[in-house]
């Protein structure tokens, strides 16, 4: 290391936490590690490997320095955010823009000079009287082409101790790659704390700087804004990956299983609170990962691994019917953290819609909390946040597959796009090939917005493979690497839609939320030739008898003909309607948008409006032609 970076890292560290830093020949991740030190003057540094001792290190100091509380069930802890700092901050989260670079309106960006300086100001003390922990961390499995190190520096124990559970220890990846450059940087302040949470939030910055890897991550706690391997990297993972002819994605991977004991691995993208974490938990089933997927190309298919090896959910509406995999495994003993959950005084938990008793106090992210409370803008609060999570690494899953540690990745099969859609996609439908499929599945992907977002209810969101809020490159080159992934494969994914949202006209939902399991199991045999499917303008429908009798195999449940009329009815002005909104987006506010997103487009709108002159606006009738 330089002779400075050395002085500086034997002035600040203790002997032991010196010498697990010095025992890596990394130059420029020590170079770094002194730089932050001295920039956020901490007054204590602990450095941890991966051994059991240093991890216990970090989950004791969580529960030291107030950051998270011991509750009932042995491992269980309850942590809160500030009251004002319950989600990631889109305002506040930029990449810093070299001079000169484009990227379009929908990125969030300022002038890289601007943006570095002012958060290094930010920085600047900001670990003043804390501690510093300095962790390593691996995306993707341990020492296989998909693994990127990291080094997280962070002074709240909750975040690292959230990485603990969320992601592969590192120390020995860091040991493997000796002196290589190519990792990922993380510094995160919580910043002054009053009461333990981020007191000036008017400071929260999220700023990405794509030039050096690295993320800087000031005055708040949120996990979004703060856990630097999940969305941080995500940023980073996707320019990373489009330099390389890889893809980063947002999406879920799992095992369905086939007859014959044939199990064929899916990947899946939704936006948030779209069912992303519960159907890669449908029962009967095998996780990889509910959040984030690396792809790769080998041998002419698509193989993929799940970043993490940990889940930070959502919590709201889990309840025993629906999602029984998980409702076990938040009851059990072992590691959780319950995030902005109103913790009850006999130290449980409690969430919106666990069950019908809900208790009348406990603390919760507003403090002490009674029904009918409002806070200072008369806003009622409820019993928990709408976006109050739990972190577990899937280690307590029974339905976890162990193939998410194979260094190969898993072969995928197929993959899915789904969203918010009240009236326009059918539950389930495959795409002609490859290149339609990106472009009016993934590239197409909108998302109704709900009571959980402020501002109107079912406005449409646009979101192109549910990853708009983590480019860091133009969507135009996004959908092109996207393209460009798949073209000449010999063995491409099978690309799906799916909808749990559909309504009829009096707003009732046309589906439980347990037919999504029918939908994966339909998909599965899709992609081997084992079922037939109707043509519609847009894509493959299912017939009726192969839903019908998947409906009774899956959940011993008859499956009425009109119930398949009411959801698979083609609806084609909502189709047309649908298909010149995205073309007037990928018009007017991307601004390289490849050449033919607009022709595959355009020739799905030429089908419907063939389709529409032959048989009207709504068809329920395709399997009678
Ligand atoms: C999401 O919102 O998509 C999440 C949680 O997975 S967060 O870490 O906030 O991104
Ligand atoms: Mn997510």
């Amino acid at each position: 290391m330089e002779e400075k970076t050395e002085k500086i890292l034997k002035e600040r560290l203790d002997e032991p936490q010196y010498s697990k830093l010095a025992a890596l020949n990394n130059p420029k991740m020590h170079t770094f590690v002194a730089k932050y030190i001295e920039l956020c003057n901490p007054a204590k540094i602990f450095v941890a490997t991966d051994t059991p001792q240093d991890i216990a290190y970090i989950r004791d100091a969580a529960i030291r320095n107030g950051e998270e509380r011991s509750l009932k069930i042995k491992g269980h802890t309850g942590h809160f955010d500030g009251y004002y700092d319950q989600a990631r901050d889109k305002k506040n989260t930029k990449i810093l823009l070299p001079k000169g670079a484009k990227i379009g309106k929908a990125i969030n960006t300022i002038d890289r000079e601007t943006g570095y300086k002012e958060v290094h100001e930010i920085l600047k003390d900001l670990m003043n009287g804390k501690e510093l922990y300095v962790r390593f961390f691996c995306l993707g499995p341990l020492n296989s082409v998909f693994s990127i190190p990291c080094v997280q520096l962070t002074d709240s124990a909750y975040v690292a101790h959230n990485e603990d559970l969320l992601y592969r220890q590192g120390y020995e990846q860091f040991r493997r790659i000796g002196d290589s450059p190519d990792f990922f940087r993380f510094v995160h302040s919580a910043g002054e704390l009053g009461n333990a949470v981020s007191k000036n939030i008017d400071r929260r910055r999220v700023y990405i700087d794509i030039q050096e890897n690295a993320v800087y991550s000031t005055n708040t706690q949120y996990g979004g804004n703060t856990i630097g391997l999940k969305k941080l990297a995500m940023r980073l993972g996707i320019q990373k990956a489009s330099q390389e002819g890889w893809l980063t994605e947002h999406m879920f991977v799992m095992g369905i299983h086939g007859p014959n004991g044939r199990v064929s691995y899916f990947s899946g993208a939704y936006p948030s609170m779209c069912g992303k974490t519960s159907t890669s938990m449908v029962e009967g089933e095998k996780i990889i990962g509910d959040d984030i997927a690396y792809l790769r190309r080998k041998n002419s298919s698509v193989y993929g691994v799940n970043v993490e090896k940990g889940i930070f959910g959502i919590i709201q509406g889990i309840n025993v019917k629906d999602d029984a995999l998980l409702w076990d495994a938040l009851h059990a003993e072992g590691e959780i953290i319950f995030s902005n959950c109103l913790i009850t005084e006999d130290r449980g938990i409690y969430w919106i819609s666990k069950d019908s008793n809900p208790p009348t106090k406990g603390t919760n992210h507003s403090g002490e909390w009674f029904p009918g409370k409002k806070d200072r803008d008369g806003v009622p609060v409820d019993i928990s946040h709408k976006n109050a999570r739990f972190t577990l690494d899937m280690i307590l899953l029974k339905n976890r597959d162990p193939e998410m540690e194979n260094p190969e990745g898993v072969k995928v099969s197929g993959m899915i796009y789904g969203g918010r859609d009240s009236d326009t996609w059918v539950p389930v439908e495959e795409s002609f090939d490859w290149e339609h499929g990106i472009i009016t599945k993934g590239a197409s992907l909108e998302s109704e917005t709900t009571a959980a977002t402020l501002g109107q209810e079912g406005v449409r969101v646009f979101n192109p493979m549910s990853n708009l809020d983590f480019l860091s490159i133009t969507i135009g080159r996004y959908v092109q690497d996207n393209i460009n992934f798949g073209k000449d494969l010999e063995d491409p994914p099978k690309i799906y839609s799916v909808n749990y949202f559909l309504k009829d006209k009096n707003g009732n939902w046309l589906n439980e939320r347990e037919d999504k399991r029918v939908w994966l199991k339909w998909m599965e045999l899709r992609t081997h030739g084992d079922v037939d499917a109707i043509k519609t303008p847009t894509g493959y429908i299912p017939k009726y008898e192969d839903l019908k009798r998947l409906f009774s195999d899956v959940l011993g449940k008859d499956y009425p003909k009109e119930d398949y009329i009411k959801q698979f009815t083609f609806r084609i002005p909502e189709n047309l309607a649908k298909t010149d909104r995205i073309i007037r987006i990928y018009k007017n506010e991307v601004i390289d948008t490849p050449d033919l997103v607009f022709e595959v487009l355009k020739a799905q709108k030429e089908r419907l409006l063939e389709t529409q002159k032959k048989y009207g606006d709504y068809i329920s009738h395709f399997d009678l032609e």
